[in-house]
């Protein structure tokens, strides 16, 4: 099942933090759709190839949203590639990409790779301060940045990134009700089963990333949302 629209529920495991072979267990046979490998800092190819071959041993898809081009390695299920939308750095748009495709377009297989349009929207996080996103938004905002990736960019992920605290309904709902196609994903600070159901009332996917590495008991009891 690598194709996100099927996708409900995602574990989202940073390659720079430690987790036992037993966690990672619980996590894999969570009954969860795919685990997502990711994160800001410190990623590089030694630990998402070992992290990625640790996965590799339960048979749930594994996919990796790329963080910079040295730590793209082939192996994967599936490719996530983040457009930061409301950062103002190009580099986060598009800029990586471009140099990624000059090195690497000859072998790369497009069916592979999914890029999200990604919305970044808790100021303290590391992703909002790397990329310098613009997070003073407001619904209208999300309403507008929904058409746009969805009617104008035409990609099949929106992406809401509340990366580290728990969001505002009312943002995801208001992009949301734009979107009639596109996978509405949301991401951040779910650390409960009550949170990962509000969330899932309104996204389409969650992400859950963080409390698997704090209260891992929570994190897999958010799996139940999945229908
Ligand atoms: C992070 O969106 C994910 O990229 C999940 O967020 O780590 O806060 O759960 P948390």
């Amino acid at each position: 099942m690598y194709e996100i629209q099927d996708w409900q529920h995602v574990f989202k495991l940073d390659p720079a933090k430690e987790i036992s072979d037993d966690d990672l267990e619980r996590i894999c046979e969570s009954g969860t759709d795919a685990i997502m490998i990711g994160g800001t800092d410190n990623v590089t190819m030694e630990n998402v190839l070992e992290l990625m071959s640790r996965v590799r041993r339960f048979p749930v898809p594994c996919v990796l949203e790329i963080s910079n081009i040295d730590s793209a390695i082939p192996g994967f299920d599936h490719y996530l590639i983040p457009s930061v939308l409301n950062s103002n750095d190009v580099r986060f748009h598009n800029g990586m990409l471009l140099e990624a495709i000059k090195q690497m377009g000859h072998m790369m297989d497009y069916d592979l790779f999914t890029m999200e349009g990604y919305i970044v929207l808790n100021p303290e996080s590391k992703v909002a301060q790397l990329t310098g996103s613009k997070t003073q938004l407001d619904e209208d905002d999300m309403a507008a940045y929904a058409d746009m990736i969805e009617h104008l960019y035409g990609l099949k992920a929106m992406y809401i990134e509340y990366s580290g605290t728990y969001g505002d309904v009312q943002m995801v709902r208001a992009a949301k009700q734009k979107l009639k196609h596109t996978r509405l994903i949301y991401g951040g600070g779910i650390d409960s089963l009550e949170k990962a159901r509000e969330m899932f009332e309104v996204a389409d996917t969650i992400v859950v990333g963080n409390i698997i590495y704090t209260d891992l008991k929570s994190a897999l009891q958010t799996v139940k949302v999945r229908g």
